[in-house]
């Protein structure tokens, strides 16, 4: 259907079409660029248009944190605007997480004024000749799917449903535009484009039969067959069709650096979060959505063994160098295709073999929950407080309706969360700062639910803390924030001590470069933006700081941050 819109200029229309195509949020980190986009704004909502609603997200970390929270509870692509290069530039690092995360998102920035006289939006400021480079997107462009410079309203509607469809579309990540002011400002009278929106979307994949009947015959012949994933929770759906075949063949599933809830953590098929054990019995492995199963340079599978990759690109094409084997590659939807695997492997399978499976990896998983738990318990009255003993405490906390958004340090082996789609993880890209953002998408998201953000200290400063309690308070979004503050960068610390066991480091005690002591009161950060905030030092008093926390955020619909020190590892 064709439908018209009366707009005064390019930028309404862009904002127009944003809205018919579902887009809800507009991220916005602001600046002389978007004259004519808030002047387009002023009048739409002078006439009572509400989408894509306008956030100011005072840093770029921020903002792309928020549409990459947004987008991956609701697998829709948000709006996120910056301010030309140098707004590009801030952006750059959640662009890399969003990218290696497989998150839609339309990124965007304004583009400095091309014409130096003659139009509406030619250069009128000081910095309009010196924040111009040659080429803005390559800035960006290893770590998006496309980009493109909207070149007149002419192309609006190609423009804006081609970089929707193309972030959608599998393996799906982030595309950059930008927008010249000159365009943005041009004078327009009425705005004509379809509804819905006629780009193609390209469907699911499904590998083919044939391929499908050998990674079903390898496994059906297989005595240790294993699986080991990251991020196949990615898409939800997934996550029942990985069930399906691990309980139709006995499968122990693990989780390595998981990404997402990819198994339910309760499950007796659950092997934990430590596959390397597995690795080197197994004689089929699957990898399924999994960029880094084991580290070859550790130790790695037997050679003999048969490995299947699931995945949307088995390739990783984007990594430069990736050389895990694929015996057999499983290509498209991995819901898809571990469904295909199940059907196919069911009727090769001697049961009793698979039962036989079930029946002594379940009693495993049961032993190794409880000695887990006695360790934890153990650790109850450390003081400072163990994160181990943190951990346990939020899972004790979670529930059906709780989303995770974890950079770093909340131990999910404390937890049993079993939700698919409730479970967020910094991206392996390692941009440090995604965390607090993501959690306010994430709760933008999906607001009926409770949100908790657990990060380091060291990811909480990255995560521009100031902008993020600003938003959440500007625009009533409620998260917990928990900050394991054990007052260093412990990643780093560990770093050194595998990489030089017995070394200088070690040895004095001395790391230089690791250490973020006399750290901030943290809670004053968050309560300066008005939110209930809390140190907490008395393992003892942990559960009730966590309670009224959780309180200040279901029921006072408020943000809310505990500061926990953490013993220093
Ligand atoms: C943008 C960015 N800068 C630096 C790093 C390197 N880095 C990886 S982990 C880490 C420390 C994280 O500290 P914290 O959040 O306190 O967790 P901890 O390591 O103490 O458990 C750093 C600095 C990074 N990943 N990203």
């Amino acid at each position: 259907m064709r439908k018209q819109a009366s707009v005064e200029s390019t930028a309404e229309a862009y904002l127009e079409l944003l809205a018919a195509r579902g887009v809800e949020y507009f991220f916005a980190n602001a600046g002389t660029d978007f004259a004519p986009l808030i002047e387009a704004y002023a009048r739409r909502s002078a006439q009572g248009h509400a989408r894509p609603r306008p956030l100011t997200v005072p840093h770029e970390v921020t903002a792309v944190g928020m549409a990459c929270g947004y987008a991956m509870v609701t697998g829709r692509p948000q709006v996120v605007m910056v301010h030309t290069i140098v707004g590009t530039a801030n952006a750059l690092g959640g662009i890399m997480n969003a990218s290696r995360s497989n998150v839609p998102v339309l990124f965007s920035a304004g583009r400095n004024p091309i014409t130096e006289a003659g139009e509406l939006g030619s250069r009128d400021r000081q910095i309009h000749w010196a924040q111009e480079s040659f080429d803005q997107a390559g800035l960006v462009r290893e770590f998006v799917k496309w980009d493109y410079e909207l070149r007149n309203f002419g192309q609006l509607e190609t423009v804006v449903d081609r970089a929707l469809a193309i972030a959608q579309a599998e393996p799906q990540g982030p595309v950059y535009l930008t927008l010249p002011r000159e365009v943005l400002g041009e004078r327009q009278e009425a705005f004509e484009y379809s509804d819905p929106a006629r780009a193609p979307r390209p469907s699911a994949l499904a590998p083919d039969g044939e391929t499908v009947a050998e990674a079903a015959r390898l496994l059906a012949t297989a005595r240790h067959p294993i699986v080991i994933t990251k991020a196949l929770g990615r898409d939800p759906a997934a996550v029942p069709a990985l069930v399906e075949l691990a309980e139709t063949l006995g499968l122990p599933v693990f989780e390595q650096a998981p990404t997402h809830l990819n198994f339910p953590q309760d499950h007796p098929l659950h092997a934990g979060f430590d596959p390397a054990a597995g690795v080197a019995e197994a004689d089929v492995i699957i990898v399924a959505e999994c960029d880094a199963p084991w580290y070859p340079h550790l130790r790695g599978p037997r050679p003999e063994t048969k490995i299947v990759q699931v995945a949307v690109d088995p390739l990783f094409s984007r990594y430069p160098i990736r050389g895990f084997h694929g015996d057999v590659a499983l290509a498209g939807a991995p819901r898809l295709a571990l469904r295909a695997l199940a059907d196919a492997v069911t009727p090769l399978l001697d049961r009793a073999v698979a039962t036989e499976r079930r029946e002594r990896l379940g009693a495993r998983h049961a032993k190794e929950r409880e000695a887990r738990a006695a360790r934890t318990r153990a650790l109850a009255a450390d003081t400072p407080i163990d994160m181990a003993w943190l951990s346990h405490a939020i899972g004790e906390f979670i529930d059906e309706r709780t989303i995770m958004v974890n950079e770093y340090d909340f131990d999910q082996s404390q937890a049993a969360m079993r939700v698919p789609g409730s479970y967020f993880a910094a991206s392996p890209a390692g941009g440090l700062g995604w965390g607090l953002g993501s959690a306010l998408g994430a709760k933008l998201a999906a607001p009926d639910k409770t949100v908790i953000c657990c990060v380091g200290d060291g990811a909480y400063i990255f995560g521009s803390p100031t902008a993020a309690h600003f938003v959440s308070r500007a625009y009533d979004i409620p998260a917990l924030f928990v900050v394991f503050n054990n007052r260093m960068w412990n990643a780093v610390k560990k770093a050194v001590q595998t990489h030089a066991r017995e070394g200088w480091a070690v040895k004095t005690g001395a790391m230089p470069l690791t250490e973020l002591d006399p750290a901030p009161d943290y809670e004053l950060i968050c309560r300066a933006s008005g939110g209930h905030a809390e140190r907490v030092e008395d393992p003892g008093k942990l559960h009730d700081a966590l309670r009224r926390a959780l309180h200040a955020v279901r029921e006072e619909k408020r943000q809310a941050l505990l500061n926990v020190i953490c013993k220093k590892p």
